[in-house]
């Protein structure tokens, strides 16, 4: 699973970007500071499992809190998109397919109002947050049309006998920017173009086409950052109203940056997700201020800094994953001495089946039957697996 972040110039990707992954990508107050993509991996909590075995597991990758787990997630974070992007303004179209492979999209548009479409600093540019939240849709769905439209002749002309295979020969063409038969069957059925040869669509279908596939393919939660600004909470307010239907949480990806680093050199305890911090070392004034600004404004105000809640809701509200412990019924240790030390994300509806080739692929072909730890049950192939559920896979030889 990859979650993608964008939004327009300077709104603060890489801010937030390198909060939630702690790496130093350069972040600055000028348009297209990013040119490249950045990967990197971040962490989403969950509930640990160790805690219904009264164990303490030891995490290969990530760590665990208090039975908090925190489990890695990879972040792409891409050049700033400019309206018009997509006939190739800005950095054009390079970073739209640095985006193709992302599940899921963190938008993160600046609150604050404090910089215009371009990433430009402008302090006037009333209801700019506004603006910032639908051309960007736009922008994609606009990208998508146009690969769609490339793609058109390959389908429309051809005969399908059946809505299966039309369903197939789509989703095929359209792979390079993540399509799965899954979505394309749902789009079609909901736009009511099942029956519909491909030839006979309208624009204004293909255009319909396009959007919906968009929004099912690359589901969309509003990092709404820079909340540390004064005026952020209001100009949230009016936003909320304006898209009642879309998911948007307050941030401030600098806080959270802020709050890690000094948690990092020991000067803080911070954990990330929490709405609060303690001091552990002698702060000199400059610094006592600035973490004084941060609890007032960002920690009290919006219950923590938001990036956590960000990432949590891409991957388990829009993406709906579940997290799976692999597991035995003759113990949690694997040869390492590590107790439950992996747990994986999975698509919703993940049978035992799926798990098993997500291990290996040879535990899939050699499937013979799972079992759910925690209650010692037999699971069956098709069965379809829970959140926190410790599967062990029984496979041949
Ligand atoms: N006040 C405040 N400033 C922020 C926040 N996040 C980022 N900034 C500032 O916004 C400016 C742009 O930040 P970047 O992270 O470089 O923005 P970007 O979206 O990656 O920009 P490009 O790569 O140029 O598209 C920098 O000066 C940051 O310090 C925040 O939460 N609060
Ligand atoms: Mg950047």
């Amino acid at each position: 699973m990859i979650i993608g972040v964008v939004g327009k110039p300077s709104s603060g990707k890489s801010t937030f970007f390198n909060a939630a992954t702690m790496q130093d990508v350069p972040m600055a107050a000028y348009p297209f500071t990013t040119i490249e993509a950045n990967k990197a991996v971040g962490f989403v909590r969950i509930e640990c499992a160790d805690k219904d075995f009264n164990v303490q597991c030891n995490p290969r990758t990530g760590f665990c809190h208090e039975h908090v787990r925190f489990v890695p997630v990879e972040l792409v974070d891409v050049a700033g998109l400019v309206p018009g992007a997509h006939e190739g303004k800005g950095m054009g179209n390079q970073f739209l397919s640095d985006l193709s492979r992302a599940d899921v999209l963190i938008h993160v548009i600046d609150i604050s109002g404090s910089t215009n479409e371009k990433g430009d600093v402008a302090f006037d540019s009333k209801g700019v947050p506004a603006r910032d939240v639908e051309f960007l849709e736009e922008e994609i769905d606009l990208w998508f049309l146009g690969i769609i439209d490339k793609n058109w002749r390959k389908f429309a002309g051809t005969p399908f006998e059946s809505k299966a295979k039309l369903v197939t020969a789509m989703a095929q063409n359209l792979s390079g920017i993540g399509a799965t038969e899954a979505h394309i069957d749902s789009v079609l059925l909901e736009l009511n173009l099942t029956d519909k040869k491909p030839m006979m669509w309208s624009e204004d279908e293909k255009k319909s086409f396009a959007r919906k596939f968009r929004e099912k393919s690359k589901p969309v939660v509003i990092a709404a950052n820079k909340a540390d600004y004064p005026n952020a909470a209001q100009n949230l307010e009016a936003l909320k109203k304006k898209f009642p239907s879309k998911i948007i949480i307050p941030c401030s990806g600098i806080a959270e940056l802020t709050l890690k680093r000094a948690a990092k050199d020991g000067s803080l305890e911070y954990i990330q997700g929490n709405d609060d911090f303690k001091v552990l070392k002698e702060l000199n004034e400059k610094q006592k201020q600035g973490l004084d600004y941060i609890r007032k404004n960002v920690l009290e105000k919006f219950k923590g800094t938001g990036v956590q809640e960000v990432l949590e809701t891409a991957v388990f509200k829009l993406l709906g994953y579940i997290a799976i412990f692999p597991g035995g019924t003759k113990g949690l240790t694997d040869a390492q001495g590590r107790t439950m030390p992996d747990c994986f994300l999975l698509p919703p509806h993940s049978t035992a089946l799926d798990f098993a080739y997500r291990l290996h692929t040879d535990f899939g072909d050699k499937f013979i039957k799972a079992i759910n730890v925690k209650t010692r049950q037999l699971i069956g192939k098709e069965h379809e697996l829970q959140s926190r559920d410790v599967v062990e896979i029984v496979h041949s030889a």
